[in-house]
């Protein structure tokens, strides 16, 4: 009772908590920067707008998405892909914040990555329900960069396999502000996103965002 109390204020759980071979969770580390980083996304959504993708299967998304940088993951009912130019405007992705970077750069480089350049963010948000299945990241070209990720608003239950499917998974919850660097061994990791309970949360209301910085070109 009084350790659930007090979980978030106690110093028991470590700053940097190695997941699993190559995944280092960073809790907390994009906290304070939160809502310079929430103040950058409206306009990168007023260019690129949030849509709900279709993929290959004829499935319909609930998570909606959006991207900015040089490159941006799009799902059609032809396949998965990065390409230079959003679908829905034919222009280009806008591009990747300064802060964001910054932020991202960091994490890697904390997490043992030096000189991680991401081409391409995927803005990630969910409303109560919204669900990402298991799945592996491997539409980019170059697996030895890392891929960082940064939650915000509401909190998830994260689901982290092995890169073989059927594997047993791992379960975490992402709370606002947490940062995880996913490289090495764990870069082909099967993962995926529970539903996400409702709630409020003070900067974003009820929603999650959550952004995924790739070297994907
Ligand atoms: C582990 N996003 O955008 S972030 C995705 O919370 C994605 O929106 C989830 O999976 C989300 O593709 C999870 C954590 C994450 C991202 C990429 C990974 C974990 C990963 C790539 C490899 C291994
Ligand atoms: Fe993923």
């Amino acid at each position: 009772m009084t350790a659930d109390l007090f979980e978030d204020f106690t110093t028991s759980e470590p700053a940097q908590q190695a997941l699993a071979p190559g995944a280092v969770l960073l809790r907390g580390f994009a906290r304070e920067a939160g809502a310079e980083l929430m103040a950058r996304l409206d306009p990168v959504l007023t260019a690129a707008p949030l849509r709900h993708l279709v993929t290959p299967g004829g499935h319909t998304l609930s998570v909606a998405m959006s991207n900015c940088g040089p490159l941006g993951w799009v799902s059609s009912r032809s396949g998965y892909r990065y390409q230079a130019l959003d679908p829905l405007s034919g222009r280009p992705w806008p591009s990747m914040p300064e802060s964001w970077r910054a932020l991202a750069g960091c994490a890697a480089a904390q997490a043992g990555f030096d000189n991680f350049a991401p081409d391409a963010c995927l803005v990630n948000q969910y409303l109560p329900g919204s669900k990402l299945s298991l799945h592996q990241d491997k539409d980019e070209n170059d697996f030895s960069a890392p891929i960082v990720s940064v939650s915000l608003g509401l909190p998830a239950v994260f689901l982290f396999g092995t890169p073989q499917r059927n594997d047993r998974t791992q379960r975490y919850r992402l709370q606002h502000g947490d940062v995880v660097v996913w490289g090495g061994p764990a870069r082909l990791a099967f993962h995926g996103v529970a539903p996400l309970a409702d709630g409020d949360h003070a900067l974003l209301g009820r929603r999650r965002i959550n952004l995924t910085f790739r070297r994907a070109g």
